[in-house]
């Protein structure tokens, strides 16, 4: 058991029943020039978190939990997508709209994309929501940086093909596995099958990382509390375009006792596992 120093109280998990959930962490929300940038948003205090995101993976990575990424992602027809989401925000640039990195929280466009950096790695395994599909992540989504680390050995060589014909209970005994879910919601339980997918995998405990706090990340972990999982906020390695949002989301996910969950930032994380 791993017990962290957290706000409102020490918060204890067990590391194989834990997934990492990095919250779209997308081209398009943090890079200069994107679609975040382009509504009139700062986008510094999203890029400003990606090297604690970054250290936060490895040390999921070396623990051998599961990892979660998700994308702010509708189908190219936007079939997915309510039109009263999409009448929201600015009408010049609707979801779907053409975009400075391709349509707007469309599949596949580049803007959609996950920061290169953060990307799941060669030999990381990606189920994507929708589909019973396992294969390993896509070269858009490879990151430019390769880490030398343990493979598991269904993985190791020739991994696309292996992965595409994996069965169910051969995915259960990989352990430092990782998932992306496109979802078309904020929240990453609306119309995914993430629930199944941890469930399927026994994870009870989750750590929430990445934007922004009081949407995407704040609607995640709210929904994961009503399914009943036990939810920690990374607050360094989560961000906003507007501080206080960010500072006001963190105090009122854990007031009360912990109603929604816990916080602690990276630092406390890491020293609970030495
Ligand atoms: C927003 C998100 N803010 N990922 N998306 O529209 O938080």
């Amino acid at each position: 058991m791993i017990t962290v120093d957290a706000v409102p109280y020490p918060y204890q998990f067990d590391r194989h029943h834990t997934a990492l959930m990095v919250i779209d962490m997308q081209r398009d929300f943090i890079e200069a020039g994107g679609f975040g940038s382009m509504l009139g948003n700062d986008v510094r205090p999203l890029a400003r978190i990606v090297p604690t995101v970054a250290q936060l993976l490895t040390l999921a990575r070396a623990q051998r939990m599961w990892v979660v990424h998700t994308r702010e992602s509708h189908l190219p027809d936007l079939s997915d997508c309510p039109p009263a989401k999409r009448r929201r925000g600015n009408p010049a640039l609707a979801i779907g709209d053409a975009g400075p990195m391709g349509r707007i929280l469309v599949r596949g466009a580049p803007g959609n994309q996950i920061l290169p950096l953060l990307a799941p790695l060669d030999g990381e395994l990606v189920s994507r929501h929708g589909s019973d599909v396992v294969g390993c992540a896509q070269p858009s989504e490879r990151s430019a940086r390769r880490i030398a680390q343990p493979i598991p050995s269904v993985l190791a060589s020739d991994a696309t093909p292996r992965c595409a014909s994996m069965a169910s209970a051969d995915r259960q005994m990989i352990g430092d596995a990782t998932l992306v879910i496109d979802k078309p919601g904020k929240g990453a339980f609306h119309a995914t099958d993430l629930h199944a997918q941890l469930q399927a995998r026994g994870i009870t405990h989750l750590l929430f990382a990445g934007v922004t706090t009081e949407v995407c990340v704040q609607t995640s972990m709210r929904e994961a509390n009503d399914r009943g999982y036990e939810s920690l906020i990374v607050e360094d390695a989560c961000a906003s375009y507007f501080r206080a949002f960010h500072l006001a989301t963190l105090a009122m996910l854990t007031a009360q006792g912990g109603i929604i969950g816990w916080k602690a930032p990276l630092a406390l994380l890491q020293a609970a596992f030495k």
